[in-house]
């Protein structure tokens, strides 16, 4: 009996100690709140670009005046830069760092953002370079790359936010973006043109944040969806479509009515970058957390749904 006893308790004890040991990596960013990642892969690290939120606790609305940047060889551990952009580096711009995305070609690093345009209402498309990831980025342009008056498939003032650019086998990129309409154009080779005329592209429930990803032949494109956000996508087997509804991706993040996908393959895995309003005590919908869990696809090309986890990357 006293046998049973000893052995019961360190089975309590171990299953204590199993349940106190179990870590939580999630939000992987916790020195500062932040939105809207982008993650870039080069060489043999991942950088990731976010907005910086703000807010004060009382505050319900973005509060957001620069970006970040932040670095890792392992998806766990990341670490802190100093700022490499803000707002106030685009003299034409007034406020507002809003979603962004940094891509590389021939050694430069192309860093396309929201912003509102200082005199023309609404928001708009700008575009930073560095010759570096990390920065310092500085305006590629002088002026903006979209403004609100160039496109006319939504009337609202925001439907130019949320740059994705993806650069396809053949060397031609793009630039996909969008709040309400999708639209997307191509960019010339120096990456500060716009080529061509403006499309716009039919997405079931279509509310912002496109992203592009190429994944072995499919491309894909995922968004937010409806409002309060589910990240949903389409497939394609072409950049400029026709692309085919998949259904929802993403369930609505925690505390936070948006929820901003980037998606990468690194070092063997896939992974869905994402923000919640989990932050204790004060996240929410202004006040963002960078959250990072694994992606899985299944034989016939289709993501298998994320699931959103605390824990995070082990
Ligand atoms: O962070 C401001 C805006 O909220 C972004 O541009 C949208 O994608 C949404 O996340």
């Amino acid at each position: 009996m006293k046998n049973l006893f000893i052995n019961l308790s360190v089975l309590f004890l171990s299953i204590a100690g199993t349940a106190q040991s179990v870590k939580f990596n999630n939000p992987i960013i916790t020195d500062k709140y932040t939105g809207d990642p982008a993650a870039l892969v080069y060489k043999d690290k991942v950088y990731l670009y976010a907005g910086h939120d703000e807010a004060p606790n009382d505050f319900n609305f973005y509060k957001m005046n620069e970006w970040l940047v932040y670095s890792s060889s392992d998806m766990k551990k990341w670490e802190s830069h100093p700022v490499p952009l803000k707002v106030t580096d685009f003299k034409w711009a007034k406020s507002d760092a809003w979603a962004s995305q940094v891509i590389e070609r021939n050694g430069k690093f192309y860093w396309y953002v929201t912003v509102e345009h200082g005199t023309v209402p609404g928001k708009s498309i700008g575009v930073a370079v560095a010759d570096n990831p990390l920065g310092p980025f500085k305006d590629a342009l002088g002026k903006a790359l979209i403004t609100n008056d160039m496109t006319k498939f939504s009337d609202i003032s925001w439907d130019d936010i949320d740059p994705t650019v993806f650069i396809d086998t053949d060397g031609q990129a793009y630039l996909f973006w969008g709040n309400t309409a999708c639209h997307y154009a191509k960019l010339k080779e120096n990456m500060t043109e716009i080529e061509g005329e403006i499309h716009h592209i039919k997405l079931s429930n279509f509310t912002e944040a496109p992203w592009i990803h190429k994944h072995k032949d499919w491309y894909y494109l995922s968004y937010a969806y409806e409002f309060p956000e589910k990240i949903a996508y389409a497939m394609s087997k072409s950049i400029t479509g026709p692309w085919e509804f998949k259904g929802i991706l993403n369930e609505l993040a925690g505390n936070s009515n948006t929820n901003h996908q980037s998606i990468i393959d690194f070092k063997g895995q896939s992974y869905f970058i994402y923000h919640n309003g989990a932050s204790k005590p004060n996240g929410g919908s202004f006040r963002r957390s960078v959250c990072v869990d694994k992606l899985f696809y299944n034989k016939d090309g289709t993501m298998k749904r994320v699931v959103m986890t605390s824990e995070g990357i082990q």
